[in-house]
């Protein structure tokens, strides 16, 4: 079986997220999407609730699987038995880091290709952390993310100011 990670940390899922998921999903017979779940980040959403609303987003794809990993990214791809990471490309901001990741888990496990999907141009300005900024505001955020993601941020805001 052709299985694929698409790993991550998903705090919260956004349109750029899914737009690469489905394209992602049409490539392979299977896309995991890896929700990380390592200490070191702080994240606004526990990973019960990423993966949660990645789950409810992506309901109507049937090739994608949501699973929380904990630890590297390459010992997940080898538990699910992977062989391929699909990441994201924004921007040149995003490559230097992107490419050092690639080499690193390559070198870890030279089994282990990762492939990169262009973002499209019309999500190629989004990031989680811009949209969790926005809703702080309290600005609308439904140009960024699905309705569903728009009303947990909402709760979630309103929860950390009582
Ligand atoms: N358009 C297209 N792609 C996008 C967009 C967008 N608007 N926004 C984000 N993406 C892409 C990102 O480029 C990325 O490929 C993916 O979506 C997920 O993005 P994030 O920000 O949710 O996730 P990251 O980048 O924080 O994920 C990092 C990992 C969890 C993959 C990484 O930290 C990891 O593997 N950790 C495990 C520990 C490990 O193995 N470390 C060694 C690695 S070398």
């Amino acid at each position: 079986m052709n299985r694929a990670v698409y790993p991550g940390s998903f705090d919260p899922v956004t349109f750029g997220h899914l737009d690469i998921i489905k394209r992602a999903a049409r490539r392979v017979d299977e896309l995991i999407v890896g929700v990380l779940n390592n200490n070191a980040k702080i994240p606004l959403f526990s990973v019960e609730e990423r993966v949660k609303m990645l789950e409810e987003v992506t309901k109507d794809i049937e090739n994608v699987k949501i699973v929380p990993f904990y630890g590297l990214l390459v010992d997940f791809l080898e538990d699910v038995d992977a062989g391929m990471i699909v990441r994201g490309l924004r921007a040149i901001t995003d490559f230097e880091y992107e490419l050092q990741m690639a080499q690193t888990n390559h070198r870890m496990n030279p089994e282990i290709e990762t492939i990169f999907l262009s973002t499209n141009v019309e999500y190629s300005y989004l990031s989680s952390s811009m949209v969790k900024e926005i809703a702080e505001f309290k600005r609308d955020v439904s140009p960024f993310v699905p309705e569903m993601v728009a009303g947990r941020l909402k709760e979630k805001i309103i929860k950390k100011e009582s």
